[in-house]
């Protein structure tokens, strides 16, 4: 079974992941990760954090001379100031975890919530990720991502984004927005319709909205499939996003997610003082302008590391050599039937 764990504060020494049940063989250089946590970390619509974030990592388990052993993978990434004393605060940010947190968990301080509800440890996530789309890649599964909308604004250019971020920023206000993942060439029969958890949409729906922000969740034609006609969703294979019955049906895999505007804002937000039940006013400095750039990277990863844990799931093995002969091999069986449709 593959499995994966991430522990560490937005403001603490590390972020920590571990990925657990990854084949052997499988070659991951320190470039592949750092291409992967800079997609992240300087999406568009950022805040003044990431300027001097690096996210310096190191590979601690798992990886001898650039090949994956098998072994459990550890992953270290620092933060390049990390806090000596955590603030105190007793009042909660509105729209984050803050307020669920500290009733949840009893306290008075909202730094103790927010500084692992923060997205900062999405980074843990993207570095376990990279192993789990490098092995993808090896096996001919190519993911890739785009926001189709930020904001109101669906019609995206380079010119549209800088304009909407930068008018966002000037009325101390954020954006949400929509992207769209795509999953090219993976096998057919992933997943399973055995049991509703065995679903490869609820896996992948589990692993989407793990991602801080996500509001919404869409499998191929979504919710605009509620109001077409059965004639048309049924015989347009393009509308079932590759997947039916919970299980891959060979077609490309289209998931999109909404992504809810970052709710720290620089102009401020009205909050109340959990102590005095006073009104107070809350100001974040350093958020993002939106977090849907960052969020559709996130998502490859998230979703890499579902769909090869279904496909180690699917066709075994603990090496890469043992693994890529079955894909094959599979792909040449399913593929009678598939060329044939
Ligand atoms: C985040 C708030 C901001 C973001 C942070 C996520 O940080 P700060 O706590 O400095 O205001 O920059 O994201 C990251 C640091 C990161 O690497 O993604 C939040 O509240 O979720």
């Amino acid at each position: 079974m593959l499995r994966y764990l991430t522990a560490g504060e937005s403001h603490g020494e590390t972020l920590t992941g571990i990925l657990e049940g990854f084949p052997a063989g499988v070659p991951v250089t320190a470039a592949h990760i750092a291409t992967q946590l800079k997609r992240r970390r300087l999406a568009p619509g950022r805040g003044p954090r990431q300027a001097h974030e690096a996210d310096a990592f190191a590979v601690t388990a798992g990886l001898h001379k650039g090949m994956t052993t098998g072994a459990p993978i550890a992953v270290n990434i620092s933060n390049s100031r990390p806090l000596q004393k955590l603030p105190f605060s007793e009042v909660p940010r509105p729209g984050h975890a803050d307020l669920a947190g500290m009733i949840k968990y009893g306290v008075l301080n909202s730094a103790l919530i927010r500084e692992r509800a923060s997205a900062r440890e999405t980074a843990a996530r993207v570095a376990l990720g990279t192993f789990a789309l490098r092995l993808h890649a090896l096996l001919g599964i190519r993911f890739s991502s785009r926001v189709i909308s930020l904001g109101a604004n669906t019609a995206l250019t380079g010119k549209i984004i800088s304009a909407a971020l930068a008018a966002a920023r000037r009325r101390g206000d954020t954006l949400g927005g929509v992207f769209e993942l795509r999953v090219n060439g993976l096998p057919a029969g992933l997943g399973a319709c055995s049991q509703g958890a065995a679903r490869l949409g609820a896996r992948l729906a589990a692993a989407l909205f793990a991602i801080n922000s996500v509001k919404g969740f869409e499998v191929g034609g979504g919710f605009a499939l509620a109001a077409a006609g059965g004639r048309q969703a049924a015989q347009n294979p393009g509308l079932s996003g590759g997947l039916d019955g919970g299980m891959t049906n060979g077609a490309p895999l289209i998931l999109r997610c909404a992504v809810k505007p970052v709710p720290g804002l620089r102009a401020g937000a009205l909050s109340t003082n959990l102590k005095t039940f006073k009104q107070a006013l809350v100001i974040s400095k350093t958020s993002d302008t939106t977090a849907v750039f960052a969020a559709a990277v996130i998502a490859e990863h998230a979703a890499a590391l579902e769909l090869a844990g279904a496909l180690l799931e699917k066709f075994g093995g603990d090496s890469l050599d043992e693994i890529k002969p079955r894909v094959a091999q599979w792909r040449r069986q399913t593929g009678k039937v598939l060329s044939r449709l």
